[in-house]
């Protein structure tokens, strides 16, 4: 499979619920042409698609990135990642455990977690995640349940703390304007929700943070 820090680059991550344009099919594909390299399928909120309808969902937008050679990660839910053969799984600091997640996996998928502070970093990696999200990078309303801004700070500690070689995505709240913070913090790439799927055009918005690294 292909190099977790170099997919880490521009990283969108979506839902039903985060589709402004068009259906989340469209949204991604539209994405893809952009330049997205890596996809997270997140299926949150209160009108998350449930059981089979998610699934389904979920089984679509699988093949769009199979056929486009766009690694797909499934948000949380190990059982939907083991059956869409997903290349790997996220977990946030209260989701799941992650030795008991990575026995669920094997060593083959790779395992993202999300850290807000230096200590979380530090133990995730000795959890083995193959890459940490670290957030939010700036204040946002995607997520609702979202922890203080930790600002792109924070991944200047966790690399100045020995954690030189994890790779890191910076997630919340980053704009086009702001990813290039996020970069020049010490992250290999940006995760990013709404300024990709709640553009008028989802494809131009992913070209335009495509072009800035
Ligand atoms: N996780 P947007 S912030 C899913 O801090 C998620 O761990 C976060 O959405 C964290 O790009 C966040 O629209 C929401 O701000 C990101």
């Amino acid at each position: 499979m292909v190099n977790v820090s170099k997919s880490l680059k521009l990283y969108f991550v979506m839902g039903s619920a985060n589709c402004r344009m068009f259906d989340p099919e469209k949204t991604l594909a539209e994405a893809i042409k952009g330049g997205i390299t890596l996809f997270q399928f997140r299926e949150k909120g209160n009108k998350a698609l449930k059981g089979n309808d998610c699934l389904y969902l979920g089984q679509k937008l699988r093949h769009l990135c199979e056929k486009n050679k766009i690694p797909f990660i499934v948000n949380d839910d190990i059982e939907m990642a083991l059956e869409l053969h997903a290349d790997g799984v996220h977990i946030g600091q209260d989701d799941g455990d992650p030795y008991l997640t990575r026995k669920q996996i094997g060593q083959n998928m790779w395992l993202g977690i999300s850290t807000h502070s230096v200590e979380e970093a530090q133990q995730a990696v000795k959890d083995g995640a193959d890459y940490i999200g670290v957030g939010p990078m700036f204040p946002t309303n995607t997520k609702k349940d979202a922890h203080q801004v930790v600002g792109p700070d924070l991944i200047k500690k966790i690399r100045s703390s020995g954690l030189d070689h994890i790779p890191i995505v910076g997630i919340g709240g980053i704009t086009l304007d702001r990813a290039k913070l996020v970069y020049q913090a010490g992250a290999n790439g940006v995760a990013v929700i709404s300024a990709i799927s709640g553009a008028d055009s989802p494809k131009h918005a992913a070209a335009a943070f495509y072009s800035l690294k």
